[in-house]
């Protein structure tokens, strides 16, 4: 840990997990989920809400910066279990730094969360991909060049994304495929030879959040669930642009069936 820093993020993250139970009434929340883009519907799935805050009620939460990110968390019952709902995150390339970025995962350890699930929006690789489809994912390579942990702290990456809770969601609906996200930095999307570098070194879903809220959960000893939603074919695997609009438009067309997939798969955490 940073035991000679001057401000520790580990104890701004357990700062924040002590506002957060006394603004929810919540003393401690069982499982944490982070909503990426277009999976903003699938929230009022989960279950009986019993509180939400903005982010900012919380120190060290900044404002949502992303159309369709909504700088709130909830608080919800699901049957015998507490979940921590972030409805929005803050990403690499807003430019607050790698502890802003991962601060999320932090308060939901401080806060009790011993499982995390990270959903996002993303590109595909796969063309049988079609714009809509959730694709678990299985490992992950992360171009950022950084790392949330910060001295010699050697962090044990195998089994990431947590086989247990994989073959869980599998049983759960057969048709999930899975998939090796490459987190880019961002903002701008791939071009289309950066999208045939991210095949060529083992990618097959492409974007730019996960990866280090993925690390900086496993340095805190959380079990991880990663979900995609392809919301676009990658640049260059079809002839379309990208656009934002349609990252939104996916997210809704797909919000019933990812909605059902999160809420049937949180028991079996
Ligand atoms: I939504 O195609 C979404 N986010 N890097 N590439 C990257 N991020 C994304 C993409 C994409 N789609």
């Amino acid at each position: 840990m940073t035991d000679t820093a001057p401000y520790s993020p580990y104890d701004l993250a357990t700062e924040a997990a002590a506002k957060l139970a006394e603004l929810t009434g919540v003393e401690r929340h069982d499982i944490a989920l982070v909503l990426g883009s277009g999976w903003l519907p699938a929230a009022d799935m989960l279950g009986e809400p019993i509180a939400e805050i903005a982010t900012t009620d919380l120190p060290g939460f900044s404002a949502a910066a992303v159309a369709g990110h909504s700088g709130k968390i909830r608080s919800i019952r699901s049957g015998d279990r507490t979940l921590l709902v972030f409805l929005s995150r803050t990403h690499y390339y807003e430019g607050k730094g790698v502890d802003a970025v991962v601060h999320p995962v932090r308060t939901a350890a401080a806060a009790g969360a011993r499982a995390l699930v990270l959903t996002n929006g993303c590109g595909g690789l796969n063309p049988a991909w079609s714009p809509g489809t959730p694709v678990l994912i299985s490992d992950h390579i992360n171009l950022t060049g950084r790392s949330p942990i910060v001295g010699a702290h050697f962090v044990d990456l195998t089994d990431l994304y947590s086989s247990r809770l994989r073959a869980a969601a599998k049983e759960l609906d057969p048709s999930l495929d899975e998939g090796v996200y490459v987190q880019f930095p961002g903002p701008h999307y791939e071009t289309p030879a950066e999208v045939r570098m991210a095949g060529i070194i083992g990618g097959s879903l492409v974007g730019m959040s996960t990866a280090l809220e993925a690390i900086a959960a496993r340095e805190a000893g959380l079990e991880v669930l990663g979900l995609s939603l392809v919301t676009n074919l990658a640049a260059g695997i079809s002839d379309q642009p990208l656009n934002h609009e349609e990252v939104l438009e996916a997210g809704r067309a797909a919000a019933t069936r990812m909605g059902e997939l999160l809420t049937r798969i949180v028991p079996r955490i």
